[in-house]
């Protein structure tokens, strides 16, 4: 196992809490056990040409049977913060307001969490990890644009706050980015549905005020249970393709389009003056003073899920910008992963986080994934897989990043790698692994084999002593 990095000494790495995360449909299988209902992702996926291979969530990781050996092996690995998704269909299959809730789903969550508490791991969850149950996509056509889905939304939290007082920290959304933009704007991602440009923002507006309302109904209906409330946000950074004015405010509005679209709101109550003068106030609506005081203030932490970075430059258009993963001489910005848009880029995190720091007034901040899928390891047998040097100096160059960054004064209190285990990779099916522990989909046993990235993160922040566990994370006992 290497060495720790550089920047990472004992000090640093206090007062953030290491940990590895996951997704519901990425692991879970049981598809359509005990009541789970379909989400989008299972209609999408049983569409033929949709997925590489044909590939599905059906059984995934089947970590709704394995989850004992799953929390076993965190446990080896001396993992104890692990950020995982709830799938709401499984918890709340008519979706919508005023249908019933699933006892063998909550009875589901709750096993995960006994487990969980008997390991010694505290858990994180994020309320809505893409998989919109597909009944509610049928009722409103593009539902995420649709005011009903505030409502909707807000009714899903309060059950899930309802059944399950153990789990203290929340995040609401996984990369809303990616639903609004893929999801529901060019409809590449599940359930394919293309909103346009107009579409994109009501999406995201809807989600910055769903996100409002169960931050209050946090703060009010469930204020003995002392939640924090996180969203998680991805952004790749923007390298300025020259030192140019031109091409550093280029730089800016791509961080605008993918973060400032949600940042802003949540941490200043507004949106960035650029999406105002690119879209105009039909696309762009205002925030009414009241909506805006319910937005502004309402993310305890700032959840950050990056994976890499891009050169950036102005181009004609008035406010335009190109981005490539190519300099000015030609070169890369780092190099290629499996997955073709994943460059390694080790510095973009130590920007990006010294970057939200400053424009945030110093929040703290989550990293809530990071990782990356390995050249060719899809194709390796087991042994050969396991040997993962290029995960691993991912892992240390980008966490030496991390490092410098806290050294610098970002207050980054948790850290999570992307992923637990290789999953179902949307689009790519299983033919992208990101985990730190392998899974055996090639012969079907799913067997679990630690990689050296696994190692390195476990000798190195995983195991780094209870100490360094925020107290205020600590699980406890259910109150009945
Ligand atoms: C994360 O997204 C997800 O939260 C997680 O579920 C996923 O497993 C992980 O990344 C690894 O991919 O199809 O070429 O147009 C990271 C942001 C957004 C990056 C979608 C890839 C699609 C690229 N991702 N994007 S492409």
């Amino acid at each position: 196992v290497p060495a720790a990095p550089d920047a990472c000494t004992p000090q640093i790495r206090k007062g953030t809490a290491w940990g590895v995360a996951t997704a519901a449909y990425q692991i879970e299988g049981a598809w359509n056990v005990s009541g789970r209902t379909p989400s989008v992702w299972d209609v999408y996926a049983h569409i033929p040409g949709k997925i590489k291979d044909g590939d599905t969530g059906d059984v995934a990781c089947d970590h709704y049977h394995r989850y004992k050996e799953d929390f076993k092996l965190m446990k080896e690995m001396g993992v104890k913060h692990y950020r995982f998704s709830i799938s709401w269909n499984r918890v709340l299959p008519g979706g919508g307001r005023g249908s019933a809730v699933n006892p063998a789903g909550v009875d589901f969550y709750n096993r995960l969490l006994d487990e969980m508490q008997a390991n010694g791991i505290t858990p994180a969850a994020t309320m809505f990890h893409w998989d919109l149950p597909q009944s509610l996509h049928e009722r409103y056509l593009g539902p995420l644009g649709d005011s009903e889905f505030v409502e909707d939304f807000a009714n899903y939290a309060d059950v899930l706050f309802k059944s399950f007082p153990r789990i203290k920290q929340w995040m609401t959304f996984n990369e809303p980015l990616i639903t609004c933009d893929a999801s529901y704007g060019v409809g590449k991602f599940a359930p394919g549905y293309k909103g346009g440009i107009p579409g994109i923002y009501k999406c995201a507006h809807n989600v910055l005020l769903s996100h409002g309302r169960v931050k209050q109904l946090s703060r009010t209906k469930y204020a003995h249970l002392d939640h924090k409330i996180g969203i998680a946000l991805n952004v790749e950074w923007a390298e300025p393709m020259s030192n140019t004015t031109w091409d550093r405010e280029a730089a800016q509005r791509s961080v605008d389009i993918q973060f400032g679209v949600y940042a802003d709101p949540l941490f200043l109550g507004r949106y960035p003056e650029l999406l105002k003068k690119k879209f105009g106030p039909s696309v762009m609506k205002d925030f009414t003073p009241e909506e805006a005081d319910m937005v502004r203030g309402s993310a305890d932490f700032l959840g950050i899920n990056h994976y890499t970075s891009r050169f950036v430059r102005a181009n004609e258009q008035p406010l335009g910008f190109v981005v490539s993963v190519f300099g000015r001489d030609s070169q890369p910005i780092g190099p290629v992963a499996q997955s073709s848009w994943l460059r390694v880029v080790p510095d973009g995190l130590y920007k990006i986080t010294q970057y939200a720091s400053k424009r945030y007034g110093n929040p703290e901040i989550w990293i809530t994934e990071n990782g990356v899928s390995a050249p060719n390891e899809a194709e390796m047998p087991v042994d050969h897989a396991v040997r993962d040097a290029f995960r691993t100096k991912y892992y240390s160059d980008y966490l030496d990043a991390l490092c410098r960054s806290k050294r610098d004064g970002a207050r980054i209190t948790k850290y999570l790698a992307w992923s637990f285990m290789d999953n179902f990779e949307w689009l790519q099916g299983y033919s992208e692994r990101f985990g730190v522990v392998h899974v055996d989909f090639k012969s079907g046993s799913l067997k679990r084999a630690v990689k050296d990235s696994g190692r390195f993160l476990s000798k190195h922040f995983f195991s780094v002593g209870a100490a360094d566990a925020p107290a205020d994370g600590a699980q406890k006992k259910p109150s009945g």
